[in-house]
């Protein structure tokens, strides 16, 4: 599929009187979705935004950010999703290099020098002309250490990602796809192009609790922790395809989701791919399928490389656009994998990786086996400094409330080597659970250093 306008303008062509949006209570066709963008557009153009600038729109997903978000791509912005929750001090070390000249944001404005501020306000029907090779948008990967990095991406790369997915899992226009992920985050975005490529429909409403606001849904992206929680619920659940990525999925999950008719689908994907790079339909094993049509996938030195035409143009620097591709042409992802035919399995991030006693510990090997535990949600297993051994594993658990954590000690024996068994079990605390849709081992190894 190749668009020769906005996607959302193909569409109200084709089918204008079509639901395209559902947002809160709202329901928009494609036609007043287009005539909503095209006046919000020109509110932007009114207050300066010029094609090929940088816009931060910081705002968790609401109908106002999709809409902006739109209208900001009708502008020709390079847009920038950010998390509320990143704090000021880390923004002003970042914006300066990411080339803004905007931002809007929902709730307090921003208190970076030389960004103008954006309100969200009708003008005049406004475009500029749809051009799938300019950049579309930015998105901060999480890195381990230092600063989080801009990846680029075209609107081609985002429906190439799209049309990967689409090719696998059946998603059209009688279907919805519920906005179940941040728009700052890939998997957000992953949803959005979806929606755009395949001309579908969209929910946009608040996520809590989900298992309503997946009420008439056909499709959703979550993370591991989401569905378990969802699976908790003793109400019927609406859910019929949901699309699981962005951390190891236990296979006991997919299995617990199967029995209650919900179709799963296990992806792999990264900030730099626009989300979903190998995918397949949940089948009681621990790998994540093949690679999607448009990318590829081989393991060098356990290391999982990729080529794709989804990829990041690169990471944004200054008005530079620095590649991503290795001096071979493929993207090292930092991931553990192995491939098995075609198919895939990440054992984990090369970075984790930590020795106790001159043996190696993978803490996600570790941290699957503890997963397996009825009583256990999520587990991770952190090194803490030790005079003996240079280093030793923690785990930290997200357990049932009444669960004892010390018998898992017990449990564990034979399940993992000695070396890999923990020293110490914690509790997960709640500080650490709130922000993005990921636990940060980095924040995690420091909280286990204060507290241990
Ligand atoms: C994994 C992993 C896996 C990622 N096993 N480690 O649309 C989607 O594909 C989607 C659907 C639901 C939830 C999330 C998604 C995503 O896009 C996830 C994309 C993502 O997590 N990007 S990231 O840049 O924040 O992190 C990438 C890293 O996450 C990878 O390099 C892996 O380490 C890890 N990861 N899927 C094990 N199935």
């Amino acid at each position: 599929m190749s668009f020769q306008d906005f996607p959302w303008q193909h569409w109200a062509h084709l089918r204008g009187n079509q639901s395209a949006l559902i947002l809160g209570d709202d329901s928009l066709t494609w036609r007043e979705l287009c005539q909503r963008i095209d006046m919000l557009a020109g509110g932007f153009q009114q207050q300066g935004v010029r094609e090929g600038q940088g816009v931060v729109l910081r705002s968790k997903n609401s109908p106002e950010m999709v809409l902006a978000f739109l209208a900001l791509l009708q502008c020709g912005a390079r847009v920038l999703p950010l998390n509320p929750q990143l704090p000021d001090a880390l923004l002003e070390q970042l914006l300066p290099d990411l080339t803004i000249s905007h931002a809007l944001t929902f709730g307090a404005p921003l208190s970076v020098a030389n960004i103008n501020s954006l309100t969200l306000e009708e003008g005049e029907r406004f475009q500029v002309a749809w051009q799938p090779s300019r950049f579309a948008s930015m998105t901060l990967t999480s890195g381990s250490t230092g600063l989080p990095k801009a990846a680029v991406h075209t609107a081609q790369a985002h429906l190439a990602s799209a049309a990967g997915v689409l090719a696998v899992m059946n998603y059209d226009t009688n279907d919805s796809w519920l906005l179940s992920l941040p728009l700052f985050h890939v998997s957000g975005q992953g949803i959005l192009w979806r929606w755009l490529l395949a001309g579908g429909g969209m929910v946009v409403r608040d996520l809590h609790p989900l298992n309503d606001a997946l009420q008439g849904c056909t499709h959703a992206s979550l993370v591991p922790t989401q569905l378990w929680r969802l699976l908790e619920q003793s109400q019927p659940l609406a859910l019929r395809e949901v699309l699981l990525g962005g951390a190891a999925i236990p296979v006991e999950l997919t299995q617990a989701a199967q029995a209650k008719g919900i179709h799963c689908w296990c992806g792999y994907g990264l900030t730099e791919l626009a989300s979903t790079v190998c995918a397949k339909r949940a089948d009681g094993l621990p790998d994540v399928g093949e690679a999607l049509s448009g990318r590829e996938v081989k393991v060098v030195n356990d290391e999982v490389w990729i080529r794709a035409t989804s990829l990041a143009s690169g990471y944004w620097k200054a008005g530079n656009v620095a590649p991503l591709v290795n001096a071979e042409g493929w993207f090292a992802t930092r991931d553990r994998g192995v491939l098995n035919g075609n198919r895939l399995t990440i054992i984990g991030r090369l970075d984790n990786l930590f020795f106790s006693g001159g043996e190696g510990i993978q803490p996600e090997e570790v941290e699957s086996v503890i997963a397996k535990h009825p009583a256990v949600k999520l587990a991770f297993v952190v090194p803490v400094d030790d005079a003996e051994f240079g280093q030793r594993p923690m785990a930290v658990v997200e357990a049932d409330d009444d669960f004892d954590l010390s018998l898992l000690t017990e449990w564990l024996q034979g399940k993992v080597a000695r070396f890999q068994q923990p020293v110490r079990w914690l509790r997960l605390p709640d500080e650490i659970k709130q922000g993005g849709i990921k636990i940060s081992r980095a924040q995690l190894k420091l909280w286990v250093e204060r507290v241990a």
